[in-house]
């Protein structure tokens, strides 16, 4: 049975990962930390917690000893906008964060999952069928880190023979926390406005193209490549793996086969519209499906379905 530490719990994934690691591995075999508490009921209470600052090299050493943990899944970042408002705080706990865990996991054998992004890529990076190996010169403080931290992952494993493992995640749609400041967040925004408000103002143009994937096949994703023969993968860090391409004229008419009167409008953020221009269309996501048999359940429609079904559970 793994034992699981998990940073950033009370994040977006963290959420809802802590919840299914519980369920999965069992409540004290899972370690939810976060930079403090008092975020995340769910996550705080339903199991193990502790208060805990990736930027704090000794306390990771010293939860992962004290607890036996065997893979340490590492969400504690800062997103792609409200990186840009701080660049310096997102190096720190972005690649701070993450060297302490690779230093951690060097010195106690244990695995670390840490997610990449479609920010890794930049506006030289081809767009159409994104390879797994390409160009990728990204023009935000985050993707900067996102490479680096790629980088870094590739050499701990090839340097000092950690287990690394990590997925290129696309724009994440979920209903159970709140995105963390992401220039995907619009395709969550949009589904809580549209059954508000019957409408929604968008800030990116309509045209916009962008992988997205609903948080069901995203927690799959890093179970599924975190139980798969370490032999068997050709890519460390980190997988491309998308669900879904689709600009918010596409999900506008989406939510409008549930709701016919909804209606989007724009206006735009010069600064996220640069970063989402900026991002692929459509990556190619091959080797993941071939290495660890990565295949997403949900396609736009499915998705769209079930976040209505599920948002209107819990707005009442
Ligand atoms: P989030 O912003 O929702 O959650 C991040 C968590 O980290 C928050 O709970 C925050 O309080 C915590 N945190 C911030 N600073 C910290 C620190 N110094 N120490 C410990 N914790 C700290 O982010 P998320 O969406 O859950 O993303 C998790 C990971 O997945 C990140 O690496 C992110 O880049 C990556 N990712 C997310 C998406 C997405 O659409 N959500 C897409 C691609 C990649
Ligand atoms: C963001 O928009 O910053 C994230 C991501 C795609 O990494 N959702």
């Amino acid at each position: 049975m793994k034992r699981i530490l998990i940073t950033g719990a009370s994040g977006q994934i963290g959420t809802e990962l802590t919840a299914l690691c519980r369920k999965t591995y069992g409540v004290d075999n899972v370690i939810a930390t976060n930079v403090k508490a008092g975020i995340n009921e769910s996550v705080e209470n339903d199991g193990i917690f502790y208060s805990m600052d990736v930027r704090d090299g000794n306390r990771i050493y010293e939860l992962v000893n004290s607890h036996q943990i065997d893979t340490i899944i590492n969400l504690a970042a800062l997103l792609s906008a409200v990186g840009e408002k701080n660049p310096e705080l997102l190096w720190e706990v972005n690649m701070h964060g993450l060297y302490n865990c690779l230093e951690v996991a060097k010195d106690t054998g244990a695995m670390v999952f840490t997610p990449s992004s479609i920010a890794a890529f930049g506006p030289s990076t081809p767009k159409m069928q994104t390879p797994q190996v390409t160009i990728q010169r990204p023009e935000t403080i985050y993707g900067v880190s996102k490479v680096a931290g790629e980088l870094l992952c590739d050499y701990y494993h090839k340097k000092f023979n950690v287990d690394t493992r990590g997925v290129r995640y696309p724009g994440l749609v979920s209903y159970k926390a709140m995105p963390g400041g992401g220039t995907t967040d619009y395709a969550v925004m949009i589904f809580y406005e549209a059954l508000k408000h019957n409408a929604y103002t968008c800030y990116l143009s309509s045209d916009i193209k962008m992988d997205m994937m609903y948080m069901p096949d995203a927690l799959s994703a890093i179970l599924s490549l975190c139980e798969a023969d370490g032999g068997k993968l050709r890519h460390r860090n980190a997988y491309n793996i998308t669900a879904m391409s689709i600009t918010p004229d596409d999900l506008a008419a989406s939510i409008q086969k549930h709701l016919p009167d909804f209606r989007l409008s724009y206006d735009i953020d010069p600064i996220r519209e640069a970063i989402a221009r900026s991002w692929p269309d459509q990556l190619d996501d091959h080797f993941a499906r071939e290495d660890w048999h990565w295949a997403p359940s949900y396609d736009l429609e499915a998705m769209t379905e079930d976040m209505l079904h599920q948002l209107r559970l819990k707005l009442g």
